[in-house]
């Protein structure tokens, strides 16, 4: 059998924490043939609840689960770390400046990319959920050392899921015969689902992108949105739907993507004029444990105002948090 493979979560103790602790170990992200070691990451007042969720993980006796260990210092919980998650942040509270905002995350992040740089693994693979999850993941990125800026990613997947769940309703199909959708730009409501190159069974979508009312105003403000509908129809934020999109991100960054593309925020190497050195949403395949932005699609100008807009709200942050000097 393969070594058994770290992974650190942090905001263990959490509402994603929950779902996604309980996915990983059962050998949803790697298969039922990988072993795989938790560590957990949580702040000292929360440490109590982690170790009942590690109690659990206990009692569900998994056969790919090797150990749980629960830390409260970010050094230890990232010693020999092959993949994290970034779950635990502080994200945008009612009435919260914006400078606030990403003054808590720098306290967060910055430590949290410095002691991933002191002690994970050499193949470490990085995915920020927490939010502002793409400026999140620059500030840890900015602070990691010597791993590349490749491997520091950040979640848009749970909104290119919700993209497929909005167009297979729409179109009367299955998810799983959608391909080429793509999130482009910031994990925010400026962010661009794009059906422009979308096929369901290997077929363009031409009259549904002909319904341009359905595409402007229901399907993009649907996407972009749905995760203040889901915190008005459950009373709380998603947390399922986050971990599973996580799991997904993860499993096609190791074992490679298996559809044309998927949407992943990687680091801009300018792109489709996106600038270079924002963490930002591409169309991505992953190959060897690479993501790589796919090349060459023919952009509209619809599609060029709306990935302009969202890649400038990403320079925005970048220009912020540096200005403060937190990356
Ligand atoms: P919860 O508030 O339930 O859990 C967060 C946990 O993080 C808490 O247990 C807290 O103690 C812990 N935490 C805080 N600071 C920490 C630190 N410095 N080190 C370790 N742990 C720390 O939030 P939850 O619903 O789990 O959401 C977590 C994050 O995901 C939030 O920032 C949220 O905004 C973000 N989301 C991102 C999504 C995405 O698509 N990228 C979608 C879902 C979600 O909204």
């Amino acid at each position: 059998a393969n070594a058994p493979v770290n992974i650190t979560v942090t905001g263990a103790a959490g509402n994603i924490g929950y779902a996604l602790l309980f996915r990983i170990a059962s050998g949803a992200l790697l298969g039922p043939e990988q072993r795989v070691n938790l560590r957990l990451l949580e702040i000292p007042q929360a440490v109590k609840a982690a170790e009942g969720t590690a109690m659990e993980l206990f009692d569900s006796a998994f056969s790919t689960l090797g150990s749980v260990d629960i830390f409260d210092d970010p050094k230890q919980a990232f010693e020999g770390a092959n993949i994290a998650f970034l779950v635990g942040s502080m994200p945008r509270k009612a009435g919260m400046e914006r400078s606030d905002l990403l003054s808590a995350n720098g306290g967060i992040f910055g430590p949290q990319g410095e002691a991933l740089g002191a002690g994970a693994a050499d193949d470490i693979k990085v995915l920020v959920v927490g939010n502002p999850a793409n400026t999140n993941a620059l500030i840890a990125a900015s602070h990691a050392g010597d791993i590349p800026a490749s491997r520091f990613t950040a979640m848009t997947r749970l909104d290119h899921n919700r993209a497929l769940a909005q167009l297979a309703a729409k179109a009367g199909c299955h998810v799983s015969e959608i391909d080429k959708v793509t999130i482009w730009g910031n994990h925010s409501t400026t962010q661009y689902p794009d059906l422009t190159h979308a096929t369901i069974k290997g077929e363009p979508i031409t009259d549904i992108l002909a319904d341009r009312a359905w595409v402007e105003d229901d399907f993009i403000p649907t996407v972009a949105k749905r995760g203040a509908a889901i915190i008005e129809a459950r009373g709380a934020s998603s947390a399922a739907s986050a971990a599973s999109a996580a799991i997904d991100h993860v499993r096609d960054w190791c074992l490679g993507t298996t559809s044309a593309w998927t949407s992943a925020a990687v680091m801009s190497d300018g792109s489709y004029g996106v600038p270079e050195g924002v963490i930002s949403s591409f169309p991505c395949t992953a190959e060897n444990g690479e993501w790589k932005i796919v090349q060459g699609l023919e952009i509209d100008d619809f599609s060029r105002a709306k990935i302009d807009a969202s890649a400038a709200e990403l320079a925005e942050e970048k220009n912020a948090v540096a200005a403060m000097g937190l990356i």
